[in-house]
């Protein structure tokens, strides 16, 4: 992974990871790009174009032209905003990827596709779920990324296209607010902990879902596009997570740093559903053996992090 094109870059995750990117190989060596003009460290630290993934032309062009080797596709539409407008989600999350990964074989780069949690449906293991297992997800975001983790590592077989990808669990992060998903809950709380002392939570107490540090994802997404190429068994996607929690385990580790600090609930149907869909707790073996997956964060440390971080922005989101 020398010379890299991000899709989707501004936002959660790519509004971290083009940074660490251009920290790893050089801003000159990572191209960003989004549907809209970006501002601030995207924009001035390196590279940056506008791009609709589903312009199949103009994505060629892109990656042609920036003699890229690699294409991290972060585009698409979380689980919860996918629920609201389903043609929507399928155009960007199944068409707008399939365009990506066909560029990919065209132009002879690398494709890093994130699948998630939500290629896991009710009828799926619950509990430390297999990275092999039943895959028959009940949200139309979840359907596109079992496509795409099937669509992926038929590129790989058919053509030869080195595809890798991870599916996420949620992510936690202080640099960019995430766009519309189940887990944002996660995020939210940190954010009004230091706001207010208090959080009110769209989802239930006793709902487990994985989590992730963005700082462990964003190692992640190098330490598997970096991997040997032979000692992967498996490719798309990898099962990744750090800690399995509810509401009331984070509510309960921000308390320890903000004393006073209390949650209550108004539960949303449409994501407590989605959320209860999908597993408690993934079994990451199959990371941690093919390409040594360790994250470094845990509950505790996250915590601290986070609470540290959005009080030195006094409480506001970038
Ligand atoms: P996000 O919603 O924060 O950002 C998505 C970006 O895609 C936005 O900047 C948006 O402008 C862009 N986009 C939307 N339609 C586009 C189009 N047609 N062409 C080009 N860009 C388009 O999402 P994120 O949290 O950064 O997630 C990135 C990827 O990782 C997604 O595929 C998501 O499903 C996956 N993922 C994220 C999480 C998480 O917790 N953040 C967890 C699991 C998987
Ligand atoms: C969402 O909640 O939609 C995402 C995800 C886990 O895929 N954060």
């Amino acid at each position: 992974m020398k010379r890299v094109v991000v899709t989707g870059s501004g936002g959660q995750i790519g509004s971290e990871l083009v940074p660490h990117l251009r920290r790893l190989y050089g801003a000159e060596r990572v191209l960003a790009t989004d549907l809209r003009p970006a501002s601030g460290p995207l924009a001035e630290g390196g590279p940056f174009a506008c791009l609709d993934v589903r312009d199949g032309e103009a994505f060629s062009a892109l990656v042609r032209h920036f003699r890229a080797d690699t294409v991290l596709h972060l585009a698409g539409l979380l689980s919860a905003r996918g629920e609201k407008d389903v043609a929507l989600a399928w155009d960007v999350n199944v068409n707008g990827s399939a365009t990506a990964l066909e560029v990919a074989r065209q132009e002879g780069t690398a494709f890093f596709f994130p699948s998630s949690i939500a290629a896991f449906g009710p009828s799926t293991p619950k509990k430390e779920t297999p990275q092999e297992t039943l895959q028959r997800p009940t949200t139309i975001y979840g359907v596109g990324k079992v496509a795409l983790e099937l669509l992926c590592d038929y590129y790989h077989l058919k053509f030869g296209v080195d595809t890798r990808g991870l599916r996420f669990p949620g992510l936690i992060s202080h640099e960019t607010q995430p766009g519309g998903g189940t887990t944002d809950y996660a995020v939210h709380i940190y954010y009004e902990a230091v706001r207010k002392g208090n959080y009110t939570s769209f989802i239930a107490p006793g709902t487990f879902m994985d989590m992730m540090y963005m700082a462990d994802a964003l190692d992640a997404v190098v330490g598997l596009m970096e991997a040997d190429p032979a000692r992967l068994v498996h490719r798309n996607a990898f099962n990744i997570s750090a800690m399995s929690v509810d509401p009331e385990a984070i509510a309960s580790a921000i308390g320890k740093v903000i004393p006073g600090f209390t949650i209550a609930y108004d539960v949303d149907p449409l994501r407590q559903a989605i959320a209860e869909s999908w597993p408690d707790s993934l079994d990451c073996s199959a990371a941690r053996k093919e390409w040594d997956f360790a994250p470094r964060y845990d509950l505790e440390t996250m915590t601290r992090e986070m609470l540290d971080r959005i009080a030195s922005k006094g409480g506001r989101a970038a």
